[in-house]
């Protein structure tokens, strides 16, 4: 795969200056990297003359302070009305499969296959759905591969597309911490400084804001925090109860998962989230073991060492169910 790269760097490359109506997309549920990156890109385009329309399926959801990323205003919903207009090429950024995009399956397939996709994204889960799959699974967030195909393109950075690049950067690497973070992520940091992309500011913001509300909702997942297997499994719930107590919604919680990974001696973490009284959803974050695996067992996924799955249980119920298996999974 790894030798398929460089032609297909190419054929991105050669896209980037033929496009002339792209239409560039990213997952739903917008996080620092899916956004930003689709932003730079549109900006990429803005530098070569060429108008870009940007969308993702709910925008009005994008929230503080993610959507004051620059130019996060002009991204418009993932609609019927994109399927007829005319849009030569469809950039799809950060996004694994069709699927994450959000939105009617239909909506989606008439979108991907009336006009050559190009895929850019750095999950090493990505379906290579596109015409041209662009795929750099070393690479710590779409954000460094956007870097590294437009420093190569030879588009100049804005000080905006910097700053939306620099915002996925720092989002997806949690401020350059996480293993993933490699020289050459640093030195994408480097140049979008030089850019004008400050870390701190809103890339810091974008990573570590929280409501009041949701700084509450934190603070009591916090207190609820429970360990099993000499304290190596650490975990706590988020309970519709909670969330109504301090006026949160449970999706609110961010950053509760990467938070009980710090406690000392933890080497897996799992946050319940009760969506609804038959529906929980867990986070699992490990120090070294993969989890994917388990993660898959119940139809999730993710990374080796970030995963997550949702099971059509109780909270109790599927909290017992995913403890028990993650014991059993250190004790082999
Ligand atoms: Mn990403």
């Amino acid at each position: 795969m790894e030798s398929e790269l460089p032609a297909a760097r190419r054929r991105v490359i050669e896209s980037l200056h033929r496009a002339r109506r792209p239409l560039v997309l990213s997952h739903r549920d917008s996080d620092a990297d899916s956004l930003g990156s689709a932003l730079a890109l549109g900006g990429a385009f803005g530098q070569l003359g060429v108008e870009a329309v940007l969308a993702v399926h709910q925008p009005e959801r994008i929230a503080p302070p993610l959507n004051e990323l620059p130019g996060a205003s002009a991204v418009v919903p993932l609609g019927a009305d994109l399927t007829t207009a005319d849009h030569d090429l469809v950039f799809v950024v950060d996004t694994a499969s069709p699927t994450l995009l959000g939105g009617e399956p239909t909506l989606r397939e008439a979108l991907l296959q009336s006009r050559p996709v190009v895929n850019i994204d750095h999950h090493d889960s990505n379906q290579h759905y596109g015409a041209v799959n662009y795929v750099e699974t070393a690479a710590a967030a779409t954000a460094e591969v956007l870097w590294g195909l437009l420093t190569e393109a030879g588009i100049p950075l804005t000080p905006d597309m910097a700053t939306n690049l620099q915002a996925g950067l720092v989002g997806d690497t949690l401020g350059f911490q996480i293993a993933d973070t490699s020289p050459r992520t640093l030195r994408a940091a480097a140049g979008l400084l030089e850019a004008g992309g400050a870390t701190h500011g809103l890339p810091r913001r974008v990573l570590n804001a929280r409501t009041i509300a949701a700084t509450r909702l934190y603070g009591a997942a916090l207190a609820a925090v429970q360990t099993s297997a000499d304290g190596c499994i650490v975990w706590t719930c988020v309970t519709q109860a909670m969330a109504d107590s301090v006026d949160a919604s449970v999706h609110y919680s961010h950053g509760l998962p990467n938070a009980l990974q710090e406690v000392v001696g933890a080497e897996i973490a799992a946050v319940f989230y009760e969506l609804r009284p038959d529906r929980t959803r867990a986070s699992l974050r490990s120090t070294g073991r993969p989890i994917r695996e388990v993660a898959e067992e119940y139809g999730g996924g993710g990374h080796q060492l970030a995963a997550g799955l949702t099971i059509q249980k109780s909270i109790a119920v599927a909290q017992r169910i995913v403890i028990d298996r993650l014991e059993s999974l250190l004790a082999t």
